[in-house]
């Protein structure tokens, strides 16, 4: 069965799919770009699939699945030759799973909260208010990766993939400083050797901070 991912390469979950498709070697998905800055998710066609109108959404068959979490637990769940990546141990699992949440809950919050008034606004800087929430999320990582290469065990698995995606995006919001965080610092170093965050995450990345700095620019 082919899979669709209705996708917009800069957006960070979207780019969390791509690393987990890359890391499982998932063939013949198929990709079919929505452009949310021109409300293209927001189609009576695309409402069908996905009524909370977000990306990444995933078919596979006649199952939709949206939020990036979900997504990357089914592909490792049905695709995963072994269970690196997504653990069936329940401890090893529930530390990746504490990771997921930690991002849907916290990091990807503190980026929408900044990001949405300037892609989706008329807004063309950062409040206090914002961030503080990106440097609250900084600060929790920055603890969770003391003394640890990765954040759920000893080698990568869908927490770093997650966490990367949407901490390398906050970086071209709020440049992560590498004396006051030395543990995310090196970590982003370790993430981006990675050939699926090279192939998954870098080229969206670039786009993401190449829009960013276009509509912070803008003048009303
Ligand atoms: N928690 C969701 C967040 C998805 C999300 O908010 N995606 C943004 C793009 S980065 C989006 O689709 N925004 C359009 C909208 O909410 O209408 C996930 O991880 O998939």
């Amino acid at each position: 069965m082919v899979l669709t991912l209705y996708k917009m390469d800069a957006s960070p979950p979207v780019r969390a799919v791509y690393m987990t498709i890359e890391a499982l070697k998932i063939p013949n998905v198929d990709y079919r770009d929505l452009n949310l800055l021109a409300d293209e998710h927001l189609t009576e066609e695309f409402l069908k699939i996905n009524p909370q109108h977000t990306i990444p959404t995933l078919t596979d068959g006649d199952f939709n699945i949206w939020d990036s979490h979900t997504i990357i637990t089914y592909l490792a769940n049905k695709y995963g030759k072994d269970n690196s990546l997504y653990p069936t141990d329940p401890v090893k699992r529930a530390r990746v799973d504490v990771m997921l949440h930690f991002d849907s809950g916290t990091l990807y919050p503190a980026l929408r909260f900044n990001d949405e008034p300037i892609f989706f606004g008329t807004a063309t800087s950062f409040t206090p208010e914002g961030v503080a929430k990106i440097k609250a999320a900084y600060d929790f990582t920055e603890s969770f990766l003391n003394g640890v290469q990765w954040l759920a065990g000893d080698e990568p698995t869908l927490a770093d993939i997650s966490c990367v995606a949407t901490i390398s995006s906050l970086n071209e919001m709020i440049p992560i400083d590498a004396k006051e965080y030395p543990n995310i610092t090196a970590w982003l170093a370790r993430c981006s050797k990675l050939d699926y965050y090279q192939k998954g995450n870098t080229p969206g990345l670039q786009e993401f901070g190449v829009l960013l700095k276009q509509f912070l620019a803008r003048k009303f």
